[in-house]
């Protein structure tokens, strides 16, 4: 047992004083929410005591340590994840039920901490949980938000955005830690002077405006080691008139703006998935969480050392994307300004201490910020970015005399804006893609240039996910059988699931593998009832889709194959068709209008095809409202498919492929992003391929498109489905709700370039792998050895893998071992 704290006696005392204090109420009187708070209080009390062993260990160890810096987290909930990981789970479950609480029940009492996007958020999340799992010291830094992801409602099929008051009940696993507070400065002015006594430059900043941050510490619990990190998210609150420079007491005015501001920078996530949008306050966001995060950074540090020079053999901080990045001049400047360094010393600390991860090469999604916005906000920041720049364009010149085409493409100030991945590759030691065939575009073709620069800073980190989220307790069947045939090692060592090969082989084990699938879809169906009120046969084929909805992750496709589905079988009833169930899952960002269209579309087909007797339910389309972690893990338990269809050398890595393949979904997609390295793990007879290759993407690209009326125009059935856009079929005879996607693909007034994501090109090659699917499916025996071999070869998928390569290439640190806290 991991601790007698959740011996079931012990545990289910607590929990009953729990809802006493709280609530003054017994067991019987509590509501589910109070019941979930009181045994997340109950919970939290074991924990708190490794937390603090784990910080000893840490400090006697004086190891060095990572700060993740990102401005998304999507944590997903917490109780049944720290339980898992506390290896007392089923104990708690146990001790529960005696209660006459159903454990299950009280864990969906817990809002999802939805504080990112999709990928990118996701997988700080699970590189949290493996660093814990791990013994590496690590902590997260990101931002406290009020508003996490919007929820999303569907009505009368269009998506509706809804605030996410997330902390409205109060949020039972972070402490709030005041005594900590930074203060952040924002605008004004810098006064330059020389220091009289040592003749040192001295940058003062006047007329600012500040904030004070306010760190939320959320424990974050390594699975059975007692270790416990720390994800650190910064709270806003307005500076009190007490701590008000002299010159500003008694400012009424500019007491407001500042209460006004310290609400307004922490209040809501964007809710953009790979796309920048050059808004002042997400500047302020940036910069606010990264220089109180590297103030508390330093002022840890030099707790115990006295030598700000030898920062980096203790500290690494690895940037998730550009949106941390302004941690590059930050640094400098708290070196330079606060610690005394010299430029130099300085470049030599921050240049060995800072890391860039990059997420994407979709142009749209690049950070430039105008100059005259970034200056004005960020005055010295903005001064250290252009001597940044000075030196490094010295630096092209030299080695590259007279081409100043090199200079325009490398600088990071050019054409009114500052450009922040490039500020990034430029400073930090390492620059790092998601996956191979990513960090191979990166260096050949988008970042090429510094490539050639500096090869050396250039690595390949392919992304992860967290077994124990996704298969421990997302699929506690699945987990169990496993572990019943092979041991648990996998909880900890996921390339031990490669044990389960020989079982291919092994009658028993498929048909037990293929029940607990069934029984996941069974468990689906239940969902999608209650929420959906569509009723499913969990025999026909799960073909699930679920991400952020984004024109290159292609949707669209899906959608429109479904169209031609329902076409032919309508037109031939008598044709043979495997009975298909398509499962969606999307967010759009609240401006991204053909996306939203797409969401509405999807829901109108559904709406025609569900309701349509004359097709004996063959075909049934489910879109899943407010797609999020907890849904997620349902839904990737259940999945027979896994739709994997973004246009070739557009999908980084991709993390969803992962959980599909880890619980047992074979792939239909394209080789793009982690793709590649799923079919090479699993062997291409075990997925689905289709489709151009990222090669012949970016050819077409280079040669400025290609033209799909060309294949509009030679087959007809395609034309067909395309046409049914506009003839109002999915639009109760309406003929313009969908004319932004109908544009998209075929009008050249409308778009840069028709169909720029090759949804007609790729089409064909599209539906007949869904052919090949049938026909697999059809084969019992052929199925469930693929959906076995998709588990067992998944095994390269774990972020522990992940993190074991960060560590070793890039982050240089040590395990920590601690003792239990108990
Ligand atoms: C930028 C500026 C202003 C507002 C928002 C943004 C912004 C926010 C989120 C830009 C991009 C994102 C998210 C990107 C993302 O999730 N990328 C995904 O990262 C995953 C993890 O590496 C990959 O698996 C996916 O392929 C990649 O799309």
């Amino acid at each position: 047992m991991y601790s007698k704290r959740f011996e079931k006696e012990t545990f289910k005392a607590e929990v009953r004083d729990n809802v006493k204090t709280l609530y003054r109420k017994t067991i019987d009187e509590a509501t589910p929410q109070q019941i979930f708070q009181a045994v997340s209080y109950a919970v939290k009390e074991v924990i708190i005591d490794d937390w603090l062993a784990s910080q000893k260990a840490y400090d006697e160890a004086d190891a060095k340590t990572v700060y993740y810096m990102s401005m998304e987290f999507l944590m997903g909930r917490a109780l049944g994840n720290n339980l898992i990981n506390m290896t007392a789970y089923s104990e708690v479950k146990e001790a529960l039920k005696e209660m006459n609480i159903d454990l299950n029940a009280i864990e969906d009492e817990e809002p999802d901490p939805a504080l990112g996007n999709g990928g990118l958020g996701r997988l700080a999340a699970c590189f949290l949980d493996s660093l814990s799992t791990l013994n590496y010291p690590a902590y997260g830094c990101g931002i406290r938000y009020r508003y996490g992801m919007f929820k999303q409602k569907i009505e009368n099929g269009y998506q509706v955005e809804v605030p996410d008051n997330w902390l409205k009940e109060g949020n039972p696993f972070e402490l709030r830690r005041e005594e900590y507070a930074k203060e952040v400065r924002f605008g004004g002015n810098i006064r330059f002077e020389k220091d009289p006594e040592t003749g040192k430059d001295i940058f003062i900043q006047e007329n600012y405006e500040s904030v004070l941050a306010i760190p939320y510490d959320m424990p974050i619990v390594g699975y059975g080691n007692h270790v416990v990190n720390t994800l650190r998210v910064w709270d806003a609150k307005a500076i009190t008139d007490f701590q008000l420079d002299e010159f500003d007491r008694g400012n009424y005015h500019k007491a407001v703006e500042q209460e006004n501001l310290a609400k307004l920078i922490v209040d809501v996530l964007y809710p953009n998935d790979n796309h920048y949008s050059g808004k002042e306050l997400r500047l302020k966001q940036q910069y606010f969480f990264i220089s109180a995060s590297l103030q508390a950074m330093i002022a840890k540090y030099k707790k115990k050392h006295n030598d700000i020079r030898k920062l980096h053999e203790k500290v690494v901080i690895q940037m998730n994307d550009t949106h941390p990045t302004v941690a590059v001049p930050e640094l400098m400047r708290l070196l330079i300004d606060e610690e005394g360094l010299n430029w130099e010393e300085a470049w030599e600390v921050m240049s060995k201490t800072c890391a860039y991860t990059n997420h994407t090469i979709m142009a749209e999604a690049l950070e430039k910020w105008p100059i005259d916005l970034f200056s004005r906000l960020l005055p010295r920041i903005y001064q250290i970015v252009q001597e940044i720049d000075r030196r490094f364009l010295i630096q092209v010149r030299e080695k590259y005399p007279g081409n100043e085409e090199k200079v325009k493409k490398m600088a990071i100030l050019m054409d009114g804006q500052v450009r922040m991945a490039n500020m990034a590759i430029i400073s930090g030691f390492s620059v790092n893609g998601v996956a191979k065939l990513h960090t191979e575009i990166l260096k050949n073709q988008e970042l090429k240039d510094f490539y050639e620069m500096f090869p050396q800073k250039f690595n390949n980190k392919t992304n992860g996910i967290t077994q124990r989220r996704f298969l421990a307790h997302g699929n506690p069947l699945l987990a169990g059988w496993i572990t019943d045939r092979i041991g648990d090692g996998w909880l900890t060592d996921l390339s031990k699931i490669a044990n389960l090969k020989p079982l291919v082989n092994d009658e028993q084990a498929r048909r037990e593998f293929m029940q607990i699938k069934h029984k996941n879809k069974v468990r689906l169906a239940e969902y999608i009832k209650k929420h959906n009120g569509i009723e499913l046969d969990p025999r026909s084929i799960f073909d699930v889709q679920v991400k952020r909805l984004h024109e290159y992750k292609r949707q669209f496709l899906n959608i429109l194959h479904i169209m031609y589905l329902y076409n032919q079988i309508k037109e031939h009833p008598e044709m043979s068709f495997y009975p298909r169930t398509f499962i969606f899952g999307a967010k759009a960002a609240a401006g991204y209008q053909r996306a939203k269209e797409t969401i509405k579309l999807i829901n109108s087909v559904a709406d025609v095809v569900n309701n349509d007797r004359s097709i004996n339910g063959k075909l049934k389309v489910v879109f899943i409202e407010d797609y999020r972690v907890s849904n997620a893990e349902l839904l990737f338990a259940a999945a027979d498919v896994s739709e994997q269809i973004s246009t070739a050398s557009k999908e980084a890595s991709g993390t969803g492929n992962m959980k599909f393949m880890l619980n047992g979904a074979p792939t239909l997609g394209t080789m793009d992003g982690a793709n590649v390295e799923i079919v090479q793990e699993v062997g291409e007879e075990n997925a689905f391929i289709f489709g151009l290759s990222s090669q012949e993407v970016i050819n077409y690209e280079n040669q400025g498109g290609y033209n799909p009326l060309d294949i509009y125009f030679n087959d007809w059935e395609l034309k067909r489905v395309i046409d049914q856009l506009m003839d109002g079929t999915y639009a109760n005879g309406d003929h313009n709700m969908y004319k932004n996607l109908y544009n998209s693909l075929l009008n050249t007034q409308c778009t840069a370039r028709p169909d720029m994501y090759f949804i007609l090109k790729d089409f064909r090659p599209y539906a007949e792998a869904h052919k090949r699917v049938e026909e697999a499916y059809r084969d019992e025996q052929r199925w469930s050895k693929m959906a076995i071999l998709n588990t067992a070869c998944s095994g390269k998928f774990s972020s522990d893998r992940t993190i074991e390569e960060y560590v070793t290439d890039i982050w240089k640190l040590k395990k920590v071992y601690v003792p239990s806290g108990q």
